[in-house]
């Protein structure tokens, strides 16, 4: 049996799709062959498509990581580029598309209308993608996939989200992508070490989407992953776990078992990790394991507003990760995420005083959150609008006929006036802002 995987992705710089390599592995161990369009690394990726579509494969399958840029500034609604890639694929054969990855996952109906596909799986996908594969061969009921759903009479049906047992399952091969290639065109090539989170901020979908009971891998599948990609000459990585210290018990495993194995001081790699379970302690075991950066989802240096975002850790907390990075030589990044309910000058000022006094090496400031129908922010604020989005003052992007929210739609308090990107550009001053 054989099926096909595509990647999309338009979004520039390229980064791996780590999503197929983990898919092949699953297929591979159930005897189903697999082969690959990889559009951004194919010079004619519509040639290519054509070649391994010539025989009708058992289904399609196309990963969809991003919706959109998630940027206020630049609002790039990237799913809309993916299509040009699907109507090649429905133009060449009549084989089925199946619609998967953490895009997906986020809007799986409307993405499926937009898309015009028959079939996607939410969540984990490397058990569904085995089924599904199975179960058309061999014209079983499509009850038995997980995370399934797809149109039957006009309406759609979906199948219980199941986890895959992480802890278990062998994803170290890594051998369908061209990681190479998005080593030297990227920079970095990711990989996993959990996959949910249980934190709760109030407008980040991952929790629903990658579920908010946090599944672990084995840390000694990751060290043989990340050998396998060193000795194909990778050496630089970038974590995809939503955060890397959390839990921070496996976290400190991870970074006990690259260190064993002798890796930590041949690899390089950078993380995102929450404030809220970061010590001394980690930040060593991290460095010894090859960790030079970090990024923290810091997003606000006022008090109140971390409390209103739905965080436990407090602004002496950000100043005190500063001084254990600098401690430790690890590159400290830390993202902003300005704009929210209750924001004001006086917070935003707070904000960027404290970070001019900490000095990290990096801050990435977005101001205006994208909002999303399944977070707190985004029911809150869907209810106050009354189904009358345009008329809420706070809110940008595309607000007719899009009450699903699948095209951006920001929040970014009036109260700040009209003038706040110039204002903020002015507080920042001559930091050496970089405008998108
Ligand atoms: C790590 C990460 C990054 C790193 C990547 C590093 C690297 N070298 O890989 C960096 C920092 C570079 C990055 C960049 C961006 N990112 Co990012 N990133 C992530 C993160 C945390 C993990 C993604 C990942 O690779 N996961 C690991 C793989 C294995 O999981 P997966 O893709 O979901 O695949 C599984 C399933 O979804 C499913 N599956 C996947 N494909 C398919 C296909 C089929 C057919 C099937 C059946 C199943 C299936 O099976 C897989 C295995 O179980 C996610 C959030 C998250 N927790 O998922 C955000 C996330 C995907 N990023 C996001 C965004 C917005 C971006 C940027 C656009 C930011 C920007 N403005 O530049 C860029 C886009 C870059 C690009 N070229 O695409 C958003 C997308 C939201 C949206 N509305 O679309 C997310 C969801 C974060 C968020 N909370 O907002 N990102
Ligand atoms: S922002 Fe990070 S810590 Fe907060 S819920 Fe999302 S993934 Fe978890």
């Amino acid at each position: 049996m054989r099926i096909v995987l595509v990647n999309p992705n338009p979004m520039m710089p390229p980064v791996t799709p780590v999503s197929l390599d983990y898919l092949e592995s699953a297929c591979s161990d159930a005897g189903i062959e697999v082969d690959l369009v990889d559009c951004p690394v194919e010079p004619d990726w519509s040639k290519k498509l054509s070649h391994v579509l010539t025989e009708k494969p058992i289904l399609v399958g196309v990963t969809v990581r991003n919706i959109d840029d998630s940027y206020f500034a630049s609002r790039d609604f990237s799913l809309r580029r993916i299509i040009p890639v699907l109507e090649e694929i429905k133009r060449i054969t009549q084989a089925p598309i199946c619609l998967g990855g953490v895009g997906f996952s986020i809007f799986p109906y409307e993405v499926m209308e937009f898309c015009d596909v028959p079939y996607g799986i939410c969540g984990d996908g490397e058990v569904g993608l085995v089924k599904l594969a199975i179960a058309l061969k061999e014209k079983i009921e499509l009850e038995t996939v997980p995370g399934l759903v797809w149109m039957e009479n006009g309406n759609y049906r979906n199948n219980a989200i199941l986890p895959v047992p992480l802890e278990k399952i062998d994803l170290a091969s890594r051998s369908l992508i061209d990681n190479g290639y998005y080593f030297e065109n990227g920079g970095q090539v990711g990989f996993e070490t959990k996959r949910g989170c249980s934190l709760n901020c109030v407008y980040c979908p991952e929790p629903h989407i990658r579920g908010k009971d946090v599944r672990v891998r084995n840390p000694l599948n990751v060290v043989e992953e990340l050998t396998n990609l060193y000795n194909r000459g990778i050496d630089v990585f970038h974590t995809c776990d939503s955060e890397f210290n959390c839990p921070y018990s496996h976290a400190v495993l991870v970074c006990k078992a690259i260190i064993e194995s002798g890796l930590g001081s041949k690899i390089k790699w950078y993380a995102y990790c929450s404030p809220e379970y970061f010590t001394e302690e980690l930040a060593y075991l991290m460095r010894q394991s090859g960790c030079v950066g970090i990024d923290f989802g810091a997003d606000h240096g006022d008090n109140k507003m971390l409390g209103r975002l739905g965080h436990g850790y407090i602004s002496d907390d950000l100043i005190r990760i500063r001084k254990i990075c600098l401690k430790h030589n690890i590159i400290c990044m830390f993202d902003l995420l300005l704009g929210s309910p209750g924001e004001t000058k006086i917070s935003i000022e707070t904000t960027i005083h404290l970070m001019k006094k900490i000095k990290p090496d990096r801050v990435g400031i977005s101001l205006g959150v994208r909002l999303y129908p399944m977070t707190p922010l985004g029911r809150k604020i869907i209810k106050a609008s009354k189904g009358a989005l345009s008329k809420n003052r706070s809110l940008f992007g595309n607000l007719e006929d899009n009450e699903s929210l699948l095209r951006p739609i920001y929040y970014c308090d009036a109260v700040l006036g009209e003038d706040v990107e110039d204002w903020l550009y002015g507080i920042i001053g001559d930091d050496g802002p970089t405008r998108i």
